[in-house]
């Protein structure tokens, strides 16, 4: 068993050296190569102790090893792949328990932790750290491998990091940690609602275990110790949630997030109504997919259409039905499940609405070259989009995507639309062999990746609905996108459960 460290980290294999502790050095801005640059792992924290180290409040981490490494190291968020900043570590040296223990306030450890960890006759290994920067917005990192401690930072992570790292502030006008809690409580919001959602599908298959309710609580509660506004708010939600499901009949699904079944319409592609079948995926909402083929002349504009007009007078596709709401302009149907699903978060409604026209803007000019004329014509069409509009669009966006998602560390309704218009353009560029470079768009590209790898999409990125239905309308468009084959077929309807 690994012993753990007082910031909760169980040790891994060390590297460390000891060398001698400089003290209130003016502390260097530029980034060194290695060795001395930038580690290629991010160090894992706990994120109370994270928070106190950029915010510059804690200069000693206390450990077991020495450490070999000098100079800059990413830190990441333990329990999540969200690295938050970076600290040099300028030495580490044997410290008797004596100066440990008057050294309370740079290293910030409690004496019954420190007692729990570090010897009285030997003291403790002291990383001195200098110079911590916090990113303007969290970094994702795909977690490989199965070291606790050091998670090996990616190529692209590096790359941005490494760019981040020339952008970040001084550390006159660096962030405080005010603003770095209220970052992290939003991802341990949205890491909430993930574990909440995990816990409904658990509980619908039969399969919860106390275990795992204490361990959301742990796993949870680490957060919210350093979050300034509102933690027993967090917390008191949490708590709420369990006992709710510990009262809610068996074999019920405790999600209250919408009354019944709601019903999404749409034409049989992916289209506008893509973006919304991925929000039910991600949250494991069932519901049901309706999609118009061929017939819709009958079974749309005959049937349903006047059917639906009757309650809403701007019906068109895509719709939803939700109960004795019926809501239709797939922008407001975004919104609409924003809320319902409890995927937007107030603090962040005018950027994620702004966001949302403008991927609007870039979706109807790619709809000015998909419904327009000819085959032969398309990958010339499609160039001049790139280098004009798309350009264009993807250019404001790009500037106006905090990261890793477009309003910052969680995922909104506005990301959703942003993954399909990215997917279907980057799609698009391949299969018709244009060399257009979305490099220049890197904080798009994470977003686009970080959703694809999202696990909890990870059934939408299997369906049909996603593999299979045409980017477009197959009536009328020149291009239908890898996955169609065949014929576009009838109006079908199926249920879609988790
Ligand atoms: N601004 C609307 C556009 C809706 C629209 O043009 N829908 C097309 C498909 S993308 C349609 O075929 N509507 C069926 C109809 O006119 O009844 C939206 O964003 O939802």
């Amino acid at each position: 068993k690994r012993s753990r460290t007082p910031s909760g980290n169980p040790e891994e294999t060390p590297s460390w050296r000891s060398a001698p502790m400089p003290e209130g050095r003016r502390l260097k801005r530029k980034l060194k190569k290695e060795p001395g640059g930038l580690h290629a792992s991010a160090l894992t924290i706990q994120p109370e102790w994270l928070s106190l180290i950029l915010a510059g409040k804690k200069t000693w981490e206390i450990r077991k090893q020495q450490c070999l490494h000098r100079g800059d190291v990413a830190l990441m968020a333990s329990g999540t792949s969200q690295i938050w900043g970076m600290v040099e570590i300028v030495s580490s040296s044997r410290t008797s328990w004596e100066d440990l223990l008057a050294s309370r306030e740079l290293h910030r450890v409690p004496e019954e932790k420190l007692a729990a960890y570090c010897s009285q006759e030997t003291g403790g290994m002291v990383w001195a750290l200098q110079n911590p920067r916090i990113l303007e917005q969290p970094l994702a990192c795909a977690r490989k491998g199965s070291s606790i401690n050091w998670v090996k930072i990616d190529d692209p992570t590096m790359e941005l990091l490494n760019e981040s790292i020339l952008r970040v502030p001084d550390l006159e006008c660096r962030k405080t940690a005010q603003t770095l809690c209220r970052q992290m409580r939003q991802v341990a919001e949205e890491r909430l609602r993930t574990v909440r959602t995990e816990y409904h599908k658990a509980r619908y298959a039969a399969n919860v275990k106390e275990q795992s309710i204490s361990d959301t609580i742990m796993q949870v509660s680490g957060w919210l110790i350093f979050a300034p506004a509102g933690p027993c708010q967090v917390l008191g939600l949490l708590v709420l949630e369990l006992l709710e499901r510990r009262g809610a009949g068996e074999g019920k699904c405790g999600c209250k997030a919408m009354d019944g079944t709601p019903t999404l319409g749409y034409w049989k592609i992916r289209g506008l109504a893509a973006p919304l079948r991925m929000m039910f995926y991600y949250k494991g909402q069932k519901f049901n997919l309706k999609a118009y083929g061929e017939d819709a002349k009958d079974k749309w504009f005959g049937e349903d259409k006047p059917k639906l007009c009757e309650k809403n007078a701007m019906m068109n596709l895509p719709y939803l039905i939700d109960g004795e709401t019926v809501v239709t302009q797939s922008n407001s149907c975004l919104l609409y499940l924003g809320k319902k699903l409890k995927i937007d978060v107030e603090e962040c409604f005018i950027h994620n609405h702004q966001a949302l026209d403008q991927i609007t803007e870039l979706r109807n000019d790619l709809m000015k070259v998909v419904y327009g004329g000819t085959k032969e014509e398309l990958p010339a069409d499609m160039a001049k989009h790139m280098q004009g509009p798309a350009a264009g669009h993807l250019g404001k966006l790009e500037g106006f995507c905090k990261g890793p998602f477009l309003c910052g560390g969680q995922v909104q309704s506005a990301d959703f639309h942003m993954f399909e218009m990215l997917d279907q353009h980057t799609v698009m560029c391949s299969e018709l062999k244009s060399d257009f470079d979305f490099k220049k768009y890197p904080k798009l590209l994470a977003l686009h990746k970080a959703m694809k790898e999202h696990p909890a999409l990870s059934k939408y990125f299997a369906a049909d609905c996603y593999t299979k239905y045409a980017f477009n309308n197959v009536m009328y468009t020149r291009f239908v996108g890898p996955g169609f084959e065949g014929a576009f077929g009838p109006t079908t309807e199926k249920l879609v459960e988790f």
